[in-house]
């Protein structure tokens, strides 16, 4: 997610009238009787109690109404007097997962900003004993301190595996142009995704290394590192149905891109934006580099920052079964990417949605988040201040 240098700090309610596309899918507002803040992302523990939190940038987590129509939330978890930001931007409460087994344990994992050293915290918590809507603050268990040197390309995206392990994405630190060349050194967790077990423990460390991780048996590498060569990395999923790891990395310059990513590999930034190579290096990349290019990228004029999404599976879209559904943060395009994975290439990429601009030229829908609700239908998180559904006419 790059945010522009501009006030994007108007929470308004005109995003949550109907939008319609050309090609018959429009938004259609959800939970409209609630103000949203800064949405980050929308998920349910896997408790069979269908409940429904809402996590916001400024540091709340929030119960949903189970009617939609409903006025009032509940606030499960509040972060917010903990000083996160330095700005209005990119800082705040980025990750959030539910344990996999949240029934039994009632654990779920966050990843916030710091200030006074800068840096993003990956913290357990656990769920009151008292009362299942509401979270324990004092049972905070920091698992993970991450030094940032700027306030942009934090990331913090965090997914739980099937197997159970979790996947943290961090971004290069910022500013731009990689200038620390954070994202290639594998002694930082900045431009990484991490794999760890929240399970164990391995040595000191307050969680496990998983014994497959890639890069074990390498000196001056950090043991947790999955995949590296990212710079904003911003929407993890993985398709329950193919197993892929689908991952966007928001570019700088030129190319937004959507990378699968593999064990151990290295996704070329800051040598390569997108599957070229990146302008302002004018020195040559190693000649024994393996960089893996993304499935697809497009470029500066179809939009400034990619929002990842998911591939969708559900009932209510089946011209959109099977594809991966995304957008971009600057414009409000979606889009739905059919990709063939038996193949391993691209088949089409199709523009579902566009949002309209506002008076002053902005886009009325700004996508931080796709995600599947508990039916599997996409719910859109909207910078503006408004959750979307996706729905044909
Ligand atoms: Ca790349």
């Amino acid at each position: 997610m790059y945010f522009f240098q501009r006030s994007l700090a108007a929470i308004a309610f005109s995003a949550v009238l109907p939008m319609a596309s050309a090609e018959g899918i429009q938004l259609k507002p959800a939970w409209t009787g609630i103000k949203v803040d800064r949405p980050i992302t929308l998920l349910s523990p896997s408790d069979g109690t269908g409940r429904q939190f809402l996590v916001e940038q400024r540091g709340k987590v929030r119960l949903l109404p189970s009617d939609q129509a409903g006025k009032e939330t509940k606030t499960f978890l509040d972060l917010s007097d903990r000083k996160m930001e330095e700005n209005q931007f990119e800082e705040g409460l980025i990750g959030f997962a539910f344990h996999p087994k949240y029934k039994e344990n009632g654990k779920f994992y966050v990843c916030y900003s710091q200030q006074e050293p800068k840096r993003s915290v990956i913290s357990e918590f656990k769920v009151s004993a008292a009362d299942p809507d509401k979270a324990d603050p004092a049972s905070e268990r920091i698992l993970l301190e991450v030094p940032q040197p700027f306030w942009n390309h934090n990331s913090g995206n965090m997914l739980f595996a099937p197997d159970g392990l979790l996947f943290i994405a961090f971004g290069d630190g910022g500013k731009r142009d990689d200038p620390f060349r954070f994202s290639q050194n594998r002694f930082v967790y900045n431009g990484k995704i991490i794999r760890i077990d929240v399970d164990t423990r391995t040595g000191s460390r307050p969680y496990g290394i998983p014994s497959d991780n890639p890069f074990l048996k390498q000196e001056a590498v950090l043991p947790e590192i999955y995949a590296y060569g990212l710079r904003n990395p911003w929407g993890l999923s993985i398709d329950k149905t193919t197993g892929l790891f689908w991952c966007a990395d928001v570019g700088q310059d030129i190319w937004e891109e959507i990378d699968l990513i593999q064990k151990g590999g290295n996704y070329g930034w800051s040598w390569r934006e997108g599957a070229q190579p990146f302008v302002i290096r004018q020195e040559p990349a190693p000649a024994d580099a393996k960089f893996i290019d993304p499935i697809h990228q497009y470029d500066h004029s179809e939009g400034l920052s990619i929002t990842g999404g998911f591939v969708y599976h559900g009932k209510a879209l089946p011209d959109l079964a099977g594809k991966y559904l995304y957008g971009d943060f600057a414009n409000g395009r979606i889009w739905a990417l059919n990709y063939d994975h038996t193949a391993g290439k691209v088949v089409d990429n199709t523009q579902l949605f566009q949002a309209p601009l506002d008076a002053k030229g902005q886009a009325t829908f700004k996508p931080t988040a796709f995600v599947e609700d508990a039916q599997g239908e996409p719910v859109m998180l909207d910078w503006n201040g408004s959750i979307q559904r996706l729905t044909s006419k």
